[in-house]
């Protein structure tokens, strides 16, 4: 491994370790405040990415980003393009440029409907400070700063009701480049990163009070959002995220809106209402609270144009169907161009999992772990039918037709067996250890096939 592969590779270990040490030592209560049906019920969903950092793409003057490859990250790569990143005035000329001439807000929600997916997170504001709508708070956003002049959140808000999306905000709280106070980058994370002279705690104090927690009413007040997601990391956001700020920013939400969603990023576990894992992290167990892994399509969230790493379509459904199976949701990343454009290489995957939900999605939406083990073939779903029946699903992955598989654990003879897409019969025998069934001669995706088995209503004692 070179020095950037093996500082990356630290970095990610460090931040798996921190985070299956924070879920797992701290008690997990089940504290949810809001009802979170719609979200468990929902399974899938878009993360867009999208600023001042769409338009240069991870390229500054021609010069690629090092550090990694998070171009909404462009202006604090430390060291690169020079000590202390892109200072605050040279990345503000991005303001008189931003004027996504593509952006259509029914255009980017229709192609997540599309996809299958059922809500929508944008970024309102990302760490270098700057808002998506227009923020009486800050003048540093979208409407007041830049020629587009449009309020991207209340197009993309309007656009979600109108197509029957629930719509989420991501919201920057500890980290902001922009106010004097905002959290900084929590370097060192890796080796040879700088110590980072953090603000002072009236420093940050001032900004959490003008400007984090006022932004959040409005956004709440202007847009009344399902769910609010909340970023932080690691160990240093303690120093500023303190319980007593938490609180004040929980206790906030609850008040103006009590149904909205709250995620565990906030900084804490207490009292929200569903557990983000670490990006990309699907490797989790699940949890008995609802929770959710946000991913990438390539390696960045936002636009890089140096970022060609994209995942393969089976690789984003395997995700997908592997959170649903330990009970987790999957927020699924695009990051438009400066233009406002979603790129090819995303639509392509995203209408290729739409397709593939078109006809699967009867075993994910409202579907959940299933109490048997997971068979090497592939996952396993379940959910309760309105008539109490259940229904169980087993996700064969690069199916081998006509095989015979087995399902451990299932005793019941299921009442019908078929196969999700075509509806075509699947033989089916229980055993003493389970139940095998044959996949038919010809099956309809060589991908990943779905059975479905009807499983008669548990007797209650
Ligand atoms: O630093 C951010 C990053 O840019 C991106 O927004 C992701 C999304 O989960 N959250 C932070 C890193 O975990």
């Amino acid at each position: 491994m070179d020095r950037p592969q093996w500082n990356a590779y630290i970095s990610s270990m460090i931040s798996f370790i921190f985070v299956t040490l924070m879920l797992c030592s701290v008690p997990v209560k089940a504290s949810a405040q809001a009802d979170t049906t719609w979200f468990t019920d929902a399974r899938f969903g878009m993360f867009i990415h999208f600023g001042l950092y769409s338009i240069p793409g991870g390229v500054w003057k021609g010069q690629t980003m090092g550090r990694n490859a998070y171009a909404e990250w462009i202006r604090m790569q430390e060291g690169w393009p020079r000590p202390g990143g892109i200072p605050k005035t040279e990345y503000d000329t991005l303001l008189n440029q931003f004027n996504p001439r593509d952006f259509n807000a029914d255009e980017w929600v229709r192609e997540a409907k599309s996809a299958g997916m059922r809500y929508l997170i944008i970024t309102a504001k990302h760490h270098d400070g700057f808002a998506l709508w227009d923020s009486k708070v800050s003048d540093y956003n979208v409407v007041r700063a830049t020629p587009f002049k449009r309020d991207i959140l209340a197009e993309i808000t309007v656009a979600c009701r109108k197509y029957g999306l629930k719509v989420g905000f991501y919201y920057s709280h500890w980290q902001d480049w922009e106010y004097p106070g905002g959290g900084l980058p929590p370097w060192p994370e890796m080796v040879g990163d700088p110590i980072v002279q953090q603000p002072s705690q009236e420093e940050f104090e001032r900004y959490w009070t003008h400007k984090c927690l006022p932004q959040v009413e409005e956004l709440i007040q202007n847009y009344h959002p399902d769910l609010l997601w909340f970023d932080s990391w690691g160990k240093r956001q303690e120093e500023l995220l303190t319980p007593e700020r938490l609180q004040r920013l929980i206790a906030l939400v609850r008040r103006l809106s009590p149904q909205t969603l709250i995620n565990s990023r906030i900084g804490t576990v207490d009292g929200v209402d569903f557990i983000s894992t670490d990006d990309n992290d699907f490797s989790s167990q699940g949890f008995k609270t609802p929770w959710e892994t946000s991913g990438t399509m390539n390696r960045s969230w936002g636009f890089n144009r140096t970022d060609i790493a994209w995942k393969s379509t089976q690789s984003l459904l395997e995700n997908l169907i592997g959170n649903v199976s330990r009970g987790g949701n999957y927020q699924l990343n695009i990051g438009p161009t400066g233009e406002g454009r979603i790129l090819s290489p995303d639509i392509r995957r995203l209408r290729e999992i739409g397709a593939w939900l078109y006809v699967n999605g009867d075993g994910i939406y409202g579907a959940g772990a299933a109490p048997y083990p997971v068979p090497s073939w592939g996952k396993l779903t379940q959910k309760t039918m309105p008539d109490g029946s259940l229904r169980l699903y087993a996700f064969v992955i690069n199916p081998a037709t006509g095989k015979e598989l087995h399902l451990a654990g299932v005793s019941e003879q299921p009442k019908r067996a078929w196969v999700l897409e075509t509806g075509e019969a699947v033989q089916c025998k229980s055993t003493s250890y389970g139940l095998d069934f044959r996949l038919p001669d010809a099956v309809p995706d060589s991908r990943i096939t779905a059975v479905a088995f009807e499983l008669p209503r548990p007797v209650r004692p």
